[in-house]
């Protein structure tokens, strides 16, 4: 008997130790996953759906990293609506993504109602984050939420975002100001509708968005150029009526691919109504050999 319970704790050891908990992050409701791999290390940037939201209530944006996939560490608040003077409202610290260059730290922050989309700059992923403009550096219609970033193999940067079509713009090397018009895709990608995530890949770009409502799954599209045009290509994973929001984040971490989304599986532990209290969660991601990605039927828990 004392060899079976000694046994049983190794393999329950050895489980914690290679099985991610599901929904990945369980302390807190965190939506809009913008994970960021830089040192070895991914930075996972997320939304926060305060505890007793009822529809959206988001002040701040918090902070996860891990080495390893499995083990996520809780930086807390790494910004929020107070990091911006010209921001007057309480609500409306939407999905982010933090991009590096040249040893900074880009924070692209969108607020809701057509405040536009803000960016906050630091010498470090853990911050402190500081407002450089003292301004919105998108401010174009009512559909500035989402950004996305792409920096191409030429240098040469790109800002997407916006619900329900996509509009893009090249910015500048100091990553907090843009050249040439902002654009509107002629043709907005099948079932679109909004958290656009644009990489490259073998020379191909990809854009992966919540697609179809409702519920949201992740859809994608591919194009031979990052102006477009996207041709549809599938979902990456399918609409469940278990995630009726969805919002995609994709990285490459040692060798492996990866897709972020949103849930409510946190939330529906609690309660069985819907309320905005999600939760970020992650699969592995594989590509076919024609550079298509494999569908999912969920995130695995
Ligand atoms: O979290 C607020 C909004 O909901 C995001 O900006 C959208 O992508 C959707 O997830």
């Amino acid at each position: 008997l004392t060899f079976l319970v000694i046994l049983m704790t190794y393999a329950s050891t050895v489980a914690q130790e290679t099985v991610p908990q599901r929904p990945i992050i369980q302390t807190k409701y965190t939506a809009d996953p913008a994970p960021l791999v830089y040192n070895d290390t991914v930075f996972l940037y997320t939304s926060h759906d305060e505890d007793d939201a009822m529809g959206f209530k988001m002040k701040d944006w918090l902070l996860y990293s891990s080495t390893d996939m499995v083990n996520w560490t809780d930086h807390g608040v790494v910004a929020s609506l107070d990091s911006f003077d010209w921001v007057p409202y309480e609500n409306g610290a939407w999905a982010v993504q933090c991009i590096e260059r040249n040893g900074k730290f880009y924070l692209y922050c969108p607020m809701p109602g057509g405040v536009g989309i803000g960016v906050l700059v630091a010498d470090s992923p853990y911050g402190p984050f500081k407002d450089p403009l003292g301004k919105p550096l998108i401010k174009n219609s009512n559909h500035d939420i989402d950004p996305t970033i792409l920096i191409d193999d030429d240098g040469q940067a790109y800002m997407y975002w916006g619900n329900p079509m996509v509009y893009y713009v090249k910015l500048n090397e100091d990553m907090i100001s843009y050249s040439g018009e902002i654009m509107q895709e002629a043709t907005t990608p099948q079932n679109y509708q909004e958290g656009p995530w644009v990489w490259k890949r073998n020379a191909k770009y990809y854009l992966a968005y919540a697609s179809t409502c409702c519920p949201e799954g992740i859809g994608y599209a591919m194009s031979d150029s990052p102006n477009g045009p996207w041709e549809y290509k599938g979902m990456i994973v399918d609409a469940s009526e278990k995630s009726r929001g969805n919002h995609p984040g994709i990285i490459e971490f040692k060798g492996k691919s990866y897709v972020f989304g949103h849930t409510y599986d946190l939330l529906k532990q609690r309660t069985p109504k819907f309320y905005e209290r999600r939760a970020v969660d992650m699969d592995v991601m594989e590509y076919n050999a024609d550079g298509t990605i494999k569908s999912l039927a969920y995130f695995s828990v």
